[in-house]
């Protein structure tokens, strides 16, 4: 079976779940949010990888379907555990096509208006590639998502063709430094250029700061000394399944 086919029954069957990977202070090491990662397993392929599905899905269009699903699955967790006393900020990744749909605003405000979610329990990761295109449209529906009260994020930042002038005038609050760049730290000189003058850039313009990717000590430590404020990686932990990251979650202080 071609797996356009296999990834579309997929969906429909039921055989797609999330992961949520812990983003954690690098000042106190409590909780800050998680970020939602799709996982599919086939019955005959097993887990396939999203760095193998996502771009077929985005090359077909199905990634609008798994986007939606992606969107009322992470709502209905965050729900959760905002019910449970115990809320968890939580980060959807949004595709280019997904975030271009004319009523993407509109359903992103039903999803959470509908599951009686705070607003501020979600957030929102554009990559570049979103932002640079077609400016107006884009300025205003940003707009639209952040007056809904929940946060937008830029992720892979670096990989992509920022301009400063768009960073600025954009409703951004948390950019996402791409693990490449953190890979080589403390070591490699022009990833260390390159993560300091982000973070710098940061401060500039008022954003927090993720460093994605971290897997070592010596990584965390050379960014807290940066003052980044947080970090997503194998040192904390990878993507887990919801009752995993709760086990997790109650080991860690509440960040601030
Ligand atoms: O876990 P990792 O292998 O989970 O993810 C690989 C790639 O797939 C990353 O670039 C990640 O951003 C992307 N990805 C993971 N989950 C989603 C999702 O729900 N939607 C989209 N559009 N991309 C995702
Ligand atoms: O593009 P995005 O940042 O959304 O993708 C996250 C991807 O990075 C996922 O594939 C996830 O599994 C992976 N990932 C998360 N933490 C680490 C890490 O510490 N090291 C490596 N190599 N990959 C990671
Ligand atoms: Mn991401
Ligand atoms: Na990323």
């Amino acid at each position: 079976m071609k797996m356009d086919h296999a990834m579309r029954l997929g969906l429909e069957q039921g055989l797609f779940s999330l992961h949520y990977q812990p983003q954690v202070s690098l000042v106190d090491g409590g909780l800050l949010g998680a970020e939602a990662l799709v996982r599919w397993t086939d019955a005959d392929l097993g887990q396939v990888p999203p760095a193998t599905f996502i771009p077929l899905a985005e090359e077909t269009g199905f990634i609008i379907a798994i986007g939606n699903w992606v969107l009322a699955e992470a709502v209905r967790q965050a729900v959760a555990w905002q019910t449970s006393g115990k809320p968890v900020v939580v980060s959807v990744n949004v595709s280019a096509l997904q975030f271009q749909q004319p009523d993407f605003v509109d359903r992103v405000a039903d999803t959470i208006r509908q599951a009686g979610l705070e607003p501020a329990l979600l957030e929102l990761e554009l990559t570049e590639s979103i932002l640079i295109r077609d400016a107006n449209e884009t300025l205003a529906r940003l707009h639209a998502l952040a007056d809904l009260g929940l946060s937008l994020a830029i992720d892979d930042f670096g990989t992509g063709y920022s301009s400063l002038a768009y960073l600025k005038k954009f409703p951004i609050s948390k950019l996402k430094i791409d693990r490449a760049f953190v890979m080589g730290l403390p070591q490699d000189e022009s990833d260390r250029a390159i993560v300091s003058a982000t973070i710098g850039m940061a401060r500039a313009l008022k954003m927090t700061v993720v460093a994605e990717g971290v897997e070592t000590e010596a990584q965390r430590d050379y960014l807290r000394g940066l003052d980044c404020e947080s970090f997503q990686g194998f040192l904390c932990a990878p993507g887990l399944p919801a009752a995993e990251f709760e086990v997790l979650a109650a080991s860690l202080p509440r960040g601030t």
